[in-house]
């Protein structure tokens, strides 16, 4: 049976959310515009006025907003609500020097919230469930995000942040946690701890699991699924529209619903800024219709991806958005080949090889290079170097039929690349050094 948080929303007809859209769209424009002179000064670039956007059919005629207006803007220069009506900021890692603070009034975390609940309950969660959070708290959102899901869903919370992962393991078994929310990578390192402790998928009480805020491909949502025993859904957003639950995985497990009364989404041409049409790859653009503190008109998130608005067997009738197939800045182009890391995982899990990998990127003699490192897992782990030899050579003939490319491939021994309890750090390109 489909469980809703909020069914009148999110099974609502089409007329019903273009209707919401253009209402509060319009409100929106003219929120920004009387409270953000950066917006205003950028609507008057273009020469528009809050008055030419009359529905959210006039969307395309504003300007967008990139992460450099974001750095720009730091850290008020966006916020459009006195910060005394604001109660809270989160704000990304910024490892790559891209730090974001956002902004949110009560209003703002208690819509981010149900975003969340409604996430949790189309993964099965009532309010008979057990749910670990084990995204990280603090300055990133998922900790928090799913924690307020979860408090509004009604399930009994297990805030345990990430990290410590026996401690992980303990709760999950004494507390008999049902859901589990943290990245895939983080999920995948707590199937492989407890496998080690002789755990088997039947004797772990989890049934599913919110797993986002990366890459993931559908070999590791397969992995993830036999390991734990559970059903593995998506989550998808980011710090910039509040966090996590812009968008989530519903019973189908074929994509994830954007919750289209707070957000409408575009697919533009990244190099052009053109709207593309529903089912073109393109880069992901986001508008906020409903944040009061930090609006953000028409955001290029720079996640490659595609909508479509097929109907849903769970019989929600919000857009749907594939798993984002890499981000327009994490394209790594070797050899004048454009290659995203999903596609590497791609090949290394369909020929049986765990998610621990990395992939380095030179630069020798002006030529690029590229070396994937790979475990192997406990069970294929050999000294015997012609069997060595013979997988590695798999694997490059695998990825030159993905890529088009020849890579080098070293098997490692297990244990040997370091885990993740965020984030996955996949990719070192020593060329940018
Ligand atoms: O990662 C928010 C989040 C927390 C989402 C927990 C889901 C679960 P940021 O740190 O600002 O926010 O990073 C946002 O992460 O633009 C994507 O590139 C990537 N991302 C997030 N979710 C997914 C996903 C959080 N499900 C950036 N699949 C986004 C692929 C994802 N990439």
């Amino acid at each position: 049976m489909e469980r809703y948080y909020q069914p009148e929303i999110e099974c609502a007809s089409r007329e019903q959310i273009k209707a919401w859209q253009d209402e509060r769209l319009v409100k929106q424009v003219r929120h920004v515009w009387d409270n953000v002179p950066y917006y205003r000064k950028k609507m008057e670039e273009k020469g528009l006025t809050p008055d030419d956007i009359r529905s959210s059919d006039d969307l395309h005629k504003l300007p967008f907003v990139t992460k450099a207006d974001l750095r720009e803007a730091y850290p008020y220069g966006l916020v459009a609500k006195p910060l005394k009506e604001c109660v809270r900021i989160q704000s990304t890692s910024g490892t790559t020097g891209k730090r974001v603070v956002a902004f949110y009034t009560q209003h703002d975390i208690d819509l981010w919230e149900d975003c969340c609940a409604r996430a949790i309950m189309a993964a099965g969660g009532t309010d008979e469930d057990v749910c670990q959070v084990s995204y990280g708290y603090g300055l990133f959102t998922g900790g928090p995000g799913l924690n307020g899901g979860s408090h509004k869903v009604g399930c009994l919370t297990i805030p345990t942040s990430s990290g410590n992962t026996e401690r992980q393991i303990m709760f999950i078994k004494d507390l008999s946690a049902t859901i589990l929310c943290c990245t895939p990578s983080y999920a995948a390192y707590i199937g492989e701890t407890m496998k080690e402790m002789g755990l088997t998928p039947d004797q772990i009480p989890l049934k599913a699991g919110i797993f986002g805020a990366e890459a993931w491909s559908e070999e590791m949502r397969q992995d993830i699924q036999n390991t734990l025993g559970i059903k593995a859904y998506d989550i998808y957003g980011l710090t910039e529209l509040s966090g996590p639950g812009v968008s989530f995985e519903c019973s189908a497990q074929s994509g994830m619903h954007v919750n289209e009364d707070h957000f409408i989404a575009e697919i533009i041409d990244p190099d052009t800024g053109e709207v593309l049409p529903e089912g073109t790859k393109g880069e992901l653009v986001f508008t906020s219709i409903t944040k009061e503190a930090f609006p953000l008109l028409r955001y290029r998130t720079r996640d490659i991806c595609m909508l479509t608005r097929e109907k849903c067997s769970c019989g929600r009738t919000h857009v749907k958005m594939c798993k984002p197939m890499g981000r327009s800045d994490d394209m790594l182009i070797i050899r004048g080949v454009n290659v995203f890391p999903s596609q590497i995982e791609t090949v290394l899990l369909n020929h049986g090889y765990p998610a621990n990998y990395q992939i380095i990127v030179d630069r020798v003699k002006n030529t690029d290079t590229l070396d994937v490192q790979v475990e192997m897992t406990p069970e294929m782990f050999t000294d015997n170097m012609g069997e060595i030899a013979k997988r590695q050579k798999e694997l490059v003939d695998g990825l030159r039929s993905m890529l088009g490319l020849a890579a080098k491939v070293t098997l490692v021994a297990p244990k040997t690349i370091v885990r993740s309890e965020g984030k996955a750090v996949r990719v070192i390109d020593k060329r940018k050094i």
